[in-house]
């Protein structure tokens, strides 16, 4: 009889503490953003729960920085100590966002580990854990994210120019992975997760609380067959990289953290893990809901009526809401910030108001709308417009071209 699948879930990128578009509220002590961050961090410890999840698999980066205050790492840990308590074993990889300063200091979940939290698997170092879970045995191996300043303590990397850095860290991370395949047994089911970039990922918001470039390793070094599943953090955009075997997933972020993500969806996935036949499936978490209103009112008598009829289109109840308004000069007297927020009643934050005006520079697009012009004709017109010299203009246009072409 074929044995029944592992229950894996995989989340990955909490980071607890991004205040984006929040305001404190008095009754927790905590900034309502963070509320919807452990929100989301309730739905997956509830779904893993319900589903009698086996294992839950935490691909990093628990916090917005290395140093959480008190409060988040107490709202963090009592709902791992959810899981554990329920006979869930959990893992957590160090991300970028829990990594100290110096290798010297703690990450932000060593504390797991310090005290011997049971059933907990702190991801500091690569390794292989073998865990003994209620539908049999499996193995995690864990890549935590690698970073380059890590090179410098040895001799031998000293001196070399970043590039040369980071093929160096490629090469090694790469040897790494190859290394934890050997040690893996190939009768038990065996998990990969990694908090890094792959080639090929789209990147999503993290591009914005990111600290520094970062060494992207091979899609190629993750598809050894010896892996089941292989579980990554660190790119909030969730994405699958390969569709055999083994699956190679990013779960994504749980929360929005800009408007870049307003169409994203977000959640966690819930792997049914199987000695070389595993599926997977992503579910969606009630991420907060990011709105973005345009309203064109240059041709309207009464600019705020129009503004109005536009916004009543708009399903913007508990978003953070965003408007972005075309007007004509004169009609900018006519909508005031206050009467465009009240039109905004119901929503969970107002992000922004912006008002296009249309000023003389516009008309110098002649007769094209800017949407139908290529990005190469609108730098010309900008150019033009700012009447930069022509030999000048050329030279940037000549770069932007290799820009647009993507280098090639
Ligand atoms: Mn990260």
């Amino acid at each position: 009889m074929p044995k029944e699948p592992i229950r894996l879930l995989h989340f990955a990128d909490l980071h607890i503490g991004i205040e984006n578009y929040g305001r404190l509220d008095p009754s927790t002590g905590v900034n309502s953003r963070v509320r919807d961050f452990l929100d989301r961090l309730d739905e997956v410890v509830a779904y893993a729960l319900e589903n009698e999840a086996d294992l839950v698999v935490f691909a990093g980066d628990a916090y917005k920085t290395r140093d959480p205050n008190p409060t988040y790492q107490r709202a963090f840990a009592r709902r791992v100590k959810q899981l554990v308590d329920a006979g869930v074993p959990v893992v957590l990889l160090v991300g970028n966002h829990d990594l100290p300063t110096m290798p010297q200091r703690a990450s932000t979940v060593d504390i797991f580990q310090t005290l011997a939290v049971p059933n907990v698997y702190v991801g500091r170092e690569e390794g292989v854990f073998r865990i003994q879970t209620r539908r049999g045995p499996v193995q995690v191996a864990v890549v935590p994210f690698p970073i380059r300043t890590r090179l410098l303590a040895h001799e031998e990397f000293r001196g070399l120019s970043l590039p040369d850095l980071d093929a160096a860290l490629q090469k090694i991370v790469t040897d790494n992975i190859g290394a934890l395949a050997r040690q893996i047994d190939p009768e038990v089911p065996a998990v990969l997760t990694a908090h890094l970039s792959v080639s090929g990922a789209t990147y999503g918001s993290e591009r914005g609380v990111m600290i520094g470039r970062d060494t992207v390793i091979l899609l190629s070094a993750l598809t050894d067959p010896v892996w089941d599943y292989v579980a990554l953090g660190h790119i909030h955009k969730h994405q699958s990289l390969h569709n055999g075997h083994p699956p190679v997933v990013y779960a994504g972020s749980l929360e929005r953290i800009d408007f870049g993500e307003e169409r994203e969806p977000k959640g966690f996935c819930w792997v049914q893990l199987r000695r070389g036949e595993t599926t997977w499936r992503f579910v969606e978490v009630k991420a907060r809901p990011f709105v973005t209103i345009e309203a064109d009112l240059r041709e309207a008598g009464d600019p705020l009526a129009m503004l109005r009829e536009a916004v009543a289109r708009y399903d913007f109840r508990n978003a953070v809401v965003r408007v972005i308004l075309r007007l004509r000069p004169e009609q900018e007297k006519q909508v005031r910030e206050a009467d465009v927020r009240r039109l905004l009643e119901g929503a969970a934050f107002v992000a922004g108001i912006r008002s296009e005006v249309e000023r003389k520079a516009r008309l110098r697009l002649g007769t094209m709308r800017p949407e139908e012009l290529t990005p190469i004709q609108l730098l010309e017109r900008y150019l033009e417009v700012k009447a930069v010299p022509q030999d000048r203009r050329q030279e940037l246009i000549e770069a932007a071209r290799e820009i647009f072409s993507g280098g090639e």
